[in-house]
């Protein structure tokens, strides 16, 4: 390997590291919830948007507005259609709200919790497609995410 080929390549792996912001992400044991962020919602039941898991809105501090975010991969906005969640924080539950900036009926979503199916009656309350903001609830993404 050439001296300016190695020196790409630690440039690369370095700007990884960067970008990883020094946050150490915890690997939780989750197959069909797991979506590389703290917590992730998706469009159908079963973790799934449009039959792609990989098509989830993710959260790793909060959600002001989920009408300003596309489900990976598609061109369909969060606003009014969640119908299943993931929280794979281990340090801290979320809070999903009906309305807007954190406004509206809420739930909390305590740590590790996921959620198949808002239809079923979990949650209950009739959330299926009326989630428009979610915000972690530690204390550092509280500050964090003030309006
Ligand atoms: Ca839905
Ligand atoms: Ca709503």
């Amino acid at each position: 390997m050439s001296g300016a080929k190695t020196r790409k390549m630690a440039g690369a792996i370095l700007a990884g590291v960067i970008a990883l912001g020094g946050v150490a992400i915890a690997s939780p044991a989750y197959a069909a919830g797991d979506c590389g962020k703290y917590a992730c919602f998706w469009k159908d039941t079963n973790f799934k948007t449009n039959g792609y898991t990989g098509g989830h809105i993710g959260m790793n501090y909060c959600i002001k507005e989920f009408v300003a975010f596309n489900y990976a991969g598609t061109s369909l906005h969060g606003h009014d259609n969640v119908s299943s969640h993931a929280n794979n924080a281990s340090f801290t539950s979320f809070v999903m709200y009906k309305d807007e900036y954190y406004g509206g009926q809420s739930k909390t979503v305590q740590p590790g919790v996921r959620d198949a199916d808002y239809t079923n009656g979990t949650p209950t309350g009739n959330w299926n497609d009326t989630v428009d903001s979610a915000r972690f609830s530690d204390e550092y993404n509280t500050a964090r995410c003030k309006l």
